[in-house]
């Protein structure tokens, strides 16, 4: 493997913190799971518009690929190798109200977290026996689940594309892996055992083997933050009866991408600001100070519609899901408070 030639203009962190010297030590390298530096790179080296460019491929691959993967983990989330991540998915510490009870401006909260099972290589190293093996277990798991939780499992394959198209309009489903994710080998044998878990409501659903092994989903229309983060870690607990999460004591929860490390959580509203809307710079300046990210209404590297916008967490390491959540409701208190005064 040649050292990669990045463009000029090339931004993300990893041609940032890939140094001759970096490559030099690690291109020969391989973790107990056969995952190489030419795999863990390749999707910010095929996508060099990437705003990281990097995918782990197993748990190792962070201890292993450290020379590389800690800057980049440094500067994304202000975290360094020192630091130990702490998580707390309790509900009675939450301790939030509804930041729009009248529904005046949030139209849905969304909360997720990403999982991978301990043992299992992640999705970029999984290979098609794995990736069955690990939708088993997971169905399987998901099945056990009684009260609010219950539902069913519905695979992708075999499912018919109105549905499919339907549920990701409804921001329900996940839509096929992008180009990033494509050349990270998360999109390898689609859509054979990938599928989405769902309660009858639609308020607890799970996506199995899309990024990360499982992306366990509570979502309601409203603005009631507290019911949302109490029904998520209630299917939490449960499902750690039955399965071994991937978790470290320094990183937290390890994710395929660097950038959901430690609680893997995005808490996001969908929220219509139209007068905010006409004054980013404005916007900006809230959503910054709370530590907020602004995305589409379709999910990342989407856009805003009718003035509505997917408002949630940045950071996910070195924050406990508790702290992550009350930060999110407090900015949406201040966002709603600036649109009143608008
Ligand atoms: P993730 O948050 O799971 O990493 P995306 O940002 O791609 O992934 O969002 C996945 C789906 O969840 C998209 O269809 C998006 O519209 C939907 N979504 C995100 N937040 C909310 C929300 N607060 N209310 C309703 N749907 C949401
Ligand atoms: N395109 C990748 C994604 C980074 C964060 N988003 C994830 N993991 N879905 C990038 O490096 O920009």
């Amino acid at each position: 493997m040649n050292y990669p030639q990045f463009p000029k203009n090339c931004t993300s962190l990893l041609c940032k913190y890939l140094t001759p010297e970096v490559f030099d030590e690690l291109k020969d390298k391989k973790t107990r799971y056969g995952y190489t530096l030419e795999q863990l790179i390749r999707s910010g080296v095929e996508n060099v518009d990437s705003g990281i460019g990097v995918y782990a491929g197993d748990e190792e691959s962070y201890e292993l690929f450290a020379p590389l993967l800690d800057p980049i983990i440094r500067e994304y989330h202000g975290f360094g190798p020192d630091d130990r991540h702490v998580s707390d998915m309790d509900p009675a510490h939450l301790q939030i109200g509804n930041p729009d009870p009248e529904g005046a401006y949030v139209l849905s909260t969304r909360i997720r977290v990403g999982r991978n099972l301990h043992c299992f290589p992640l999705g970029p190293n999984l290979s098609r026996r794995e990736r069955l093996v690990v939708e088993c277990m997971v169905s399987d798991a998901l099945r056990a689940l009684e009260g609010e939780l219950a539902g069913s499992y519905h695979p992708l394959e075999g499912m018919d594309k109105e549905t499919r198209e339907r549920m990701i309009k409804d921001h329900f489903l996940f839509k096929e892996g992008d180009r990033f994710l494509e050349a990270a080998g998360l999109n390898r044998d689609w859509p054979e055992g990938r599928g989405i878990y769902h309660n009858t409501d639609k308020t607890f659903l799970v996506w199995v083997n899309e990024e990360d092994q499982l992306r366990i989903i509570s979502m309601e229309p409203g603005a009631d933050i507290a019911s949302v983060f109490g029904r998520l870690a209630k299917a939490v607990k449960s499902l750690e009866k039955r399965l071994v999460f991937a978790f470290s004591e320094r990183l937290g929860y390890i994710t395929s991408c660097p950038t959901n490390l430690g609680t893997a959580m995005r808490a996001s509203v969908h929220i219509r600001l139209p007068k905010l809307g006409k004054d980013m710079e404005k916007f900006k300046t809230i959503t910054d100070r709370y530590e907020l990210q602004i995305r589409g209404i379709h999910g990342e590297h989407s856009e805003s519609e009718g003035s509505v916008y997917d408002i949630s967490n940045k950071r996910r390491l070195g924050i406990t899901e508790v702290q992550a959540v009350r930060q999110m409701a407090e900015g949406v208190e201040a966002l709603i408070e600036e649109e009143k005064r608008l």
